[in-house]
């Protein structure tokens, strides 16, 4: 199967994103850099690990996630009720390599050349992929963005959209035309990503099927796991299909994820609220903004349309006159 290449030329690379859904770049990060991102995840999920906050996934069928009512159990995340990888959360708060990552210039490129100049973040995660880990399956990063639909009262309420594909997501009518991306994430390999480690799978120029991968089965799908040393960057647009892979390794992949989408559709993480406040005064313009404290077209705003930016700390007009 055609694959693109780890390259160095953002030229190369948006036709890549075109073409594959997904391009890899080349020591994106300095040594120092991936240095410092790993020093920092490493100490953070290892004191998340003893604060009892870790968030634990990837443990397949054997991690218990429901209670005998079908509902997701509160301890489901755990490495007690069978979770093997680490999933970090809101890396804004936890470092300045991180906060560095959301602002960095290949950002700027890629995910604006697939999103434009405008967006947001989404969610920003590591995930540490650790020895015994399944593969997490095949998916889309906007599940929940709406099918074409054809020109009728019949459509499919958006709020009814659920994680697990319904019929026309897996099997769509084509002839409808397809979605645009309206999500980009980036995964910053921070150790080497191979395929016994649990390099992310993906199905390259799935983006352009139209479909969501059917969860039930995907044996028949073409997967590839790009192979690439620490400091390469990964951009993979939002229709793309992938999923983690197993890792059968004895060592931990690591990978920080910065996720974004267009400014008009919600962020995974509540990126305005989560922010540590104590942080506010030294963030650059740049990433207040795309933390989502920038009005889109009157959207996101508080008070008047006019205003550019929100307060993180906002005069709140209450109940007035009689
Ligand atoms: O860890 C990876 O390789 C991919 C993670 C992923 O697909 C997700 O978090 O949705």
């Amino acid at each position: 199967m055609i694959q693109p290449m780890a390259t160095r030329d953002l030229e190369q690379a948006k036709r890549d994103l075109g073409e594959f859904g997904y391009c890899l770049i080349s020591e994106a990060l300095t040594r120092e850099e991936v240095d410092a991102c790993r020093e920092r995840l490493v100490a953070q999920a290892d004191a998340e690990e003893a604060a009892g906050l870790s968030f634990r996934d990837g443990g397949g069928a054997a991690q218990h996630l429901l209670d005998d009512e079908g509902r997701l159990k509160p301890d489901a995340f755990t490495a007690a009720a069978g979770g093997i990888n680490q999933r970090l959360w809101n890396l804004v708060n936890k470092g300045q390599c991180f906060r560095d990552l959301v602002i960095h210039p290949l950002v700027d490129e890629l995910v604006g050349h697939v999103l434009g100049e405008e967006f947001i973040l989404s969610t920003h995660s590591a995930n540490i992929a650790r020895p015994g880990g399944v593969r997490m399956g095949l998916h889309t990063d906007q599940w929940w963005m709406p099918q074409p639909t054809p020109p009728t009262p019949d459509y499919r309420r958006p709020s009814t959209i659920r994680r697990q594909p319904a019929e026309e997501f897996v099997h769509p009518d084509r002839s409808l035309g397809i979605a645009p991306p309206v999500v980009c994430n980036t995964m910053w390999m921070i150790s080497d990503f191979t395929s016994a480690n649990g390099a992310t799978e993906l199905v390259p120029g799935s983006h352009l099927s139209g479909a969501h991968p059917d969860p039930a089965d995907q044996s028949d799908y073409d997967i590839v796991q790009p192979e690439a040393p620490a400091g390469t960057l990964m951009v993979f647009e939002g229709r793309l299909w992938h999923g983690t892979g197993a890792n059968s390794s004895n060592e931990d992949r690591l990978g920080v994820l910065a996720t974004f989408c267009a400014p008009q559709f919600r962020q995974q993480e509540n990126q305005t609220l989560a922010l540590d406040p104590e942080l506010w005064d030294a963030l650059p313009q740049k990433l207040k903004e795309r933390l989502g404290f920038k009005v889109w077209q009157a959207y996101g705003r508080i008070e008047s349309s006019a205003a550019g930016m929100i307060d993180p700390f906002p005069e709140r007009v209450r109940e007035l006159g009689d």
